[in-house]
């Protein structure tokens, strides 16, 4: 068999690379980490511990820049990344795009951490920018729950439970009830830092900065962009409409993503 044949006969069986999202559907992708209970029973504090949240933003962080995304979100052990509209980032490859995003969060918290980790990803497609909106906000909602259930969980184990115990006064609780429970233990759930309850999105803002120009030796106003880091997120419609502007992104909708990565990488940019 000559080589040429081999050759096209080998990449016949590369059967999914071929596969991409189609041009003007909206990308997110989520990475999770795997087997991050185990990770964070051994080496992390119940229910939220600060150096964790650290290593997810920071992991967060390195996604938003290296694929210049739109829009980041943070909550547990997951990342939400919005790519732009127009991106064309790897021809949209289905297959480029989440081996490479695992590998960058999967590199991101392995070097913060000094521990070895990985992460999966999947990807989410949405027609529209009210998907992009259902979308994050499904994703909070979901911080929200599990926020309350492990808050409780936790205040219950402190005080007595086993974990079964713990479990079965939960089973039948309302959200409400649960509110009511919590507070009887210590802060109320919406006294709680609002990043373990509404997790922690980053985007890219455009800053004006005193600058010198050394060619005609004037000062000169120059544009950065940096990433900006909301700790503080707020919840409801107040999200939803924050979710909706990002989708605009602050670059023209014809800069294709090389250039964005381009003007970001001139600029630098900075937490
Ligand atoms: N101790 C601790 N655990 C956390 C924290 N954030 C997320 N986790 C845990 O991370 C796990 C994430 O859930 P999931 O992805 O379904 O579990 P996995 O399949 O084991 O990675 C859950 O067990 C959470 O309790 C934290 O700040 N502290
Ligand atoms: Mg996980």
């Amino acid at each position: 068999m000559k080589f040429s044949e081999l050759e096209a006969a080998q990449r016949e069986r590369e059967r999914y690379h071929a596969l991409s999202v189609p041009e003007g559907q909206w990308i997110v992708i989520r990475v999770d980490g795997r087997g991050f209970t185990s990770l964070t029973n051994a080496h992390f504090g119940k229910p939220f511990d600060d150096r964790f949240g650290e290593l997810m933003a920071t992991t967060a962080a390195a996604m938003i820049e290296e694929f210049a995304g739109l829009y980041v979100y943070t909550q547990s052990d997951e990342i939400s990344l919005l790519l732009a509209h127009s991106d064309g980032s790897f021809g949209r490859s289905v297959e480029k795009l989440v081996s490479l995003s695992a590998a960058t969060a999967s590199a991101a918290f392995t070097h913060a951490a000094a521990q070895s980790v990985s992460f999966d990803s999947r990807i989410w497609t949405g027609d529209a920018v009210g998907d992009v909106v259902d979308y994050f906000a499904w994703r909070q909602a979901d911080a929200q729950r599990n926020a309350l259930n492990t808050c409780l969980y936790w205040a219950l184990r402190q005080n007595g439970l086993t974990a079964r115990q713990a479990q079965r006064r939960m089973e039948a609780m309302a959200r409400g009830a649960k509110e009511e429970a919590l507070a009887d233990y210590g802060p109320a759930f919406e006294e709680r830092p609002a990043w373990q309850r509404r997790g922690v999105g980053m985007w890219f803002e455009t800053v004006e900065r005193d600058g010198y120009d050394p060619r005609d030796q004037t000062r000169v106003t120059v544009i950065r962009r940096q990433l900006h880091r909301e700790p503080d997120l707020p919840g409801g419609t107040e999200y939803r409409d924050m979710v909706a502007a990002l989708t605009g992104g602050g670059f023209p909708a014809s800069c294709q993503a090389e250039e964005r990565r381009d003007s970001l990488a001139r600029v630098g940019t900075q937490l």
